[in-house]
């Protein structure tokens, strides 16, 4: 039987595409947000859970010609061949080449390294590929290289790497989750002090991953424009990040415009939703929890304007169905849905979705 674990997956292509043994194997997890959108960037609150057996495996071994950066992609079928000391090409090797530049430059400048990659996750699903092919090159190439590497620092390394050499102005949750989360268990981060701390499941109840079938892709404008609007909205304010706005904040300031207090009341009142979540998790009140999942996503579709018909479609539907909530989950502009279902409805829901909203995949179940 063909494996699913991501690092024998990796280090199996990398034996064939090279002809040898890798040196190492590492494996980081995609992640799926259960409450705080966007709230990141802005020094906010967020709860995601890495996902088990859902990300990236590298398989890593020193090159034969200093510099070289050899890579083959086992999930596109696809080799790049590049130099440590190139700048962004604006494909799937940079996440790889920034991370490399970032970690071992010199390292890679006297031995050359080859990798090869494999993921499990599907793409633009909203469920964080990127950023586990980030974790998954630093983990991979520090041991390769005998460089200390604590998960907190992986991710701070690898959020830098993509604000610096990709160029996505994301902000760090994806890459903590990915670093520092255990996967299949949820993680509370204050995105601005880097605490954090994991939290429970709700017993009886699971959450369900749905794949809306609309590739999500942030390197477009919308997120950047957003991440624009919040950086305007606190000019306006004169505040250093949204997070120092409470709730009592949004009585409005006069001459205020409508559309970036839409984008404040988002942030603000998500951040509200990740406290009040979090207390729902640890008091295991499915019910409270599904009804701020719900409540995210409206303020995901009215206020910020970062969900598409068909997220919507299944949100709804997924109510009506009986699940206890559901909202879209990640960037936006389409990837999955996250719906909270009690345990002995789940397959009679899940049949009842895919019947209903056919072009649905189910994900997975966490
Ligand atoms: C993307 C980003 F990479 C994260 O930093 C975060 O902002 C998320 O969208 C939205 O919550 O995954």
């Amino acid at each position: 039987m063909r494996s699913t674990d991501p690092r024998q997956l990796a280090a199996a292509a990398f034996e064939k595409h090279f002809g040898g043994l890798p040196e190492t194997a590492a494996f980081a997890p995609g992640r799926v947000n259960l409450l705080g959108e966007h709230t990141d960037y802005n020094g906010g609150f967020v709860l995601p859970m890495a996902l088990e057996r859902l990300g990236v495996g590298i398989a890593a071994a020193r090159g034969d010609a200093p510099g070289k950066v050899e890579l083959f992609s086992s999930t596109f079928d696809a080799v790049r061949t590049r130099t440590i000391d190139e700048g962004r090409a604006g494909d799937w090797s940079d996440y790889v080449l920034g991370c490399l530049k970032s970690a071992c430059a010199e390292e890679i400048a006297a031995s050359g390294i080859r990798i090869a990659l494999a993921t499990t996750l599907p793409m633009g699903a909203g469920l964080s590929s990127s950023a586990a092919l980030e974790v998954a090159t630093l983990k991979a190439a520090s041991e390769l290289f005998g460089r200390k590497a604590d998960p907190v620092s992986v991710a701070v390394e690898a959020q830098a790497v993509e604000n610096g050499f990709v160029g996505m102005p994301c902000g760090i949750m994806d890459q903590f989750a990915s670093s520092v989360g255990t996967p299949g268990m949820a993680l509370f981060l204050n995105t601005r002090t880097l605490e954090y701390a994991p939290a429970p499941s709700i017993p009886g109840y699971r959450f369900v991953i749905v794949g809306s079938g609309v590739s999500h892709q942030l390197t477009e404008d919308g997120y950047a424009t957003r991440v624009a609007e919040c950086r305007q909205a606190c000019n306006l304010l004169e505040v250093a990040m949204l997070s120092d706005l409470g709730v009592d904040a949004l009585g409005g300031t006069p001459g205020f415009p409508e559309l970036l207090h839409r984008r404040v009341r988002h942030i603000v009142t998500e951040n509200q939703r990740v406290h009040d979540g979090l207390e729902a998790l640890r008091t295991a009140d499915a019910g409270v929890f599904g009804r701020l999942m719900l409540e995210s996503h409206i303020s995901q579709k009215d206020d910020y304007e970062i969900t598409v018909a068909e997220t919507d479609a299944i949100v709804e539907t997924a109510i009506a169905l009986g699940a206890c909530g559901a909202r879209q989950t990640g960037g936006g502009f389409g990837g999955s849905v996250l719906a909270l279902v009690a345990d002995g409805d789940l397959e009679a829901w899940a049949d009842k979705l895919t019947a209903t909203l056919p072009h649905t995949t189910m994900i997975a179940i966490v």
